[in-house]
């Protein structure tokens, strides 16, 4: 069965997921559209932050760190606070780009040939750019680094990125940046070709958004930004001046987590502050969330969640989720309805007045949140969320069928299919309730058992194996000479035996 017959078959079993992907409404611009005529549809801008969780920001309760511009775009967002993600890096950067489980996607891992997003799914960049969109993506891509797999073949017209899954990784296979890179002056890879910087990771990134940004606005076309930082994944490499001030107040680790999130805060203020100074922001959604669970942070704040990154538990998905469009709907309230990544593809859609059809319609699996951003009020009909940490050895995806795994409902949540958790009562998931409501566990576990079933004919990347170099050294080496040497050829040896490379 193909991955597309599997998807068919989950959609006609879960009514449900049939109102999902066809609910995209279009979006009722504001009455300024009438007063002026026709106006372009609203830019879009998407800053993703790297391994950053819930409890990582001041306006989300965090005693310590300071986030005056994150904290400020809070005030004037609408914020999801039951929003979820996938628990690492990769997958989540493949739900957002497709609108559907990164299992669909062939994306199991972060590495090992299994972060690449298969070719036959159509991204958000591409489906924007043939709605007249001008796209760009500056940071981690994190898809896969072979040519076929790079963001320039999907969709974007604008590339400015690193390799791998961080910046200076060397995997074994397809996984790595460019040789020697680090946070400070990264070779940076731009538009195929690579570019010698001068500055620290975040910084680059924005002001190469800001800069394209810039010339995009003077043109006729939209355009659809998508930042999604490498920062604050570790290493926690920042300049002292961001982090000097929580030395002594918190471990150094998590002190240099927090500078790299307090760098991250005032690139984004200074981008916020340059849309209103052209007069943009009015017409640009500007969304900013993180990509997985918390990580270096969470032992000084955890928003009261149980788990983090690499973990099923809610600490491990549920992340900030902040959106502003003042053209078509107010800010400075929360939204409590359950929502996910997989809702961005087709709210960008929304947004863009474009309607979902034929295999992108049943390609994607989330639900446009535009109904919520206007009224956060508003019916949402139950849903069920699949989280699975993935990770496994070749071969072994059925043995990791109930490992690592979650699946839930607006009230409930059966973690491993041996812990049930009353999220209403119990959101720190303390008190497992399995054995006083087995009904609901076996009803969880049914829906997950489908799920599965589905999701089985699309790992499209468990057995592949990878280059003999890291895509992105072997093209810096073309760029600038040079070569590996039998230590780092060694690292990145796609043939190591699975146990090894695990
Ligand atoms: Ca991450």
């Amino acid at each position: 069965m193909t991955c597309i017959a599997a998807s068919r078959r989950f959609v006609r079993v879960f009514a449900l997921v049939i109102v999902v992907a066809s609910a995209v409404r279009g979006l009722p611009l504001a009455a300024s559209a009438r007063d002026e005529g026709p106006r372009r549809p609203p830019n879009i801008i998407l800053v993703l932050a790297d391994d950053v969780g819930y409890g990582d920001f001041a306006c989300l309760g965090n005693p310590i760190i300071k986030t005056p511009s994150v904290d400020a775009f809070w005030s004037q967002s609408v914020r999801f606070t039951d929003f979820h993600v996938s628990p690492t890096c990769a997958p989540t950067r493949s739900a957002i780009m497709t609108g559907r489980h990164e299992f669909k996607n062939g994306v199991t891992h972060t590495i090992f040939e299994q972060e690449r997003l298969t070719p036959k799914a159509t991204t958000i960049a591409q489906f924007l750019q043939s709605k007249g969109y001008s796209t760009g993506i500056f940071g981690k891509w994190h898809l896969g680094d072979e040519a076929a797999y790079r963001p320039d073949r999907r969709g974007f017209d604008e590339t400015y990125i690193h390799g791998g899954g961080g910046i200076g990784q060397t995997y074994p296979g397809s996984c790595g940046d460019a040789p020697g890179n680090s946070n400070i002056n990264p070779a940076l890879l731009h538009n195929g070709v690579f570019e010698k910087t001068n500055g620290y990771c975040t910084d680059l990134f924005f002001k190469a958004a800001t800069s394209w940004i810039d010339a995009r606005r003077r043109t006729d076309k939209p355009f659809f930004a998508y930042i999604p930082l490498n920062a604050a994944h570790d290493p926690h490499v920042v300049p002292l001046a961001y982090y000097r001030q929580y030395l002594g107040k918190v471990p150094d680790e998590t002190a240099k987590f927090y500078g790299m999130i307090e760098n991250i805060d005032s690139n984004f203020g200074a981008l916020l502050h340059k849309l209103d100074e052209w007069s943009i922001a009015e017409n640009t959604l500007v969304v900013f969330m993180t990509d997985n669970g918390g990580t270096a942070g969470v032992k000084v704040y955890n928003a009261g969640m149980r788990g983090q990154k690499v973990t099923p538990y809610q600490g491990g998905t549920r992340v900030p989720s902040f959106w502003r469009l003042p053209s078509a709907f107010k800010g400075g309230v929360d939204c409590r309805a359950l929502t996910a990544h997989i809702d961005i593809f087709p709210t960008f859609a929304a947004v863009a007045g474009a309607n979902l059809n034929g295999e992108i319609a049943r390609q994607v699996e989330g639900r446009s949140l535009l109904p919520l951003l206007q009224d956060p009020a508003s019916s949402w009909p139950r849903r069920v969320l699949f989280t699975h940490v993935g990770r496994w050895g070749r071969g072994q995806a059925e043995a990791w069928k109930y490992k690592r795994c979650s699946v839930r409902d607006e009230r409930w949540t059966l973690v491993n299919n041996a812990e049930l958790y009353d999220l209403a009562t119990d959101p720190g998931e303390s008190k497992n309730v399995i054995d006083l409501h087995p009904e609901v566990a076996a009803a969880l576990r049914s829906e997950y058992d489908r799920w599965w079933e589905s999701i089985k004919p699309c790992l499209v990347n468990e057995d592949a194996v990878g280059p003999r170099l890291n895509p992105f050294k072997e093209l810096y080496w073309k760029q600038f000479g040079g070569g590996p040497d039998a230590a780092l050829l060694k690292r990145m040896d796609p043939t190591q035996p699975a146990v090894e490379r695990r």
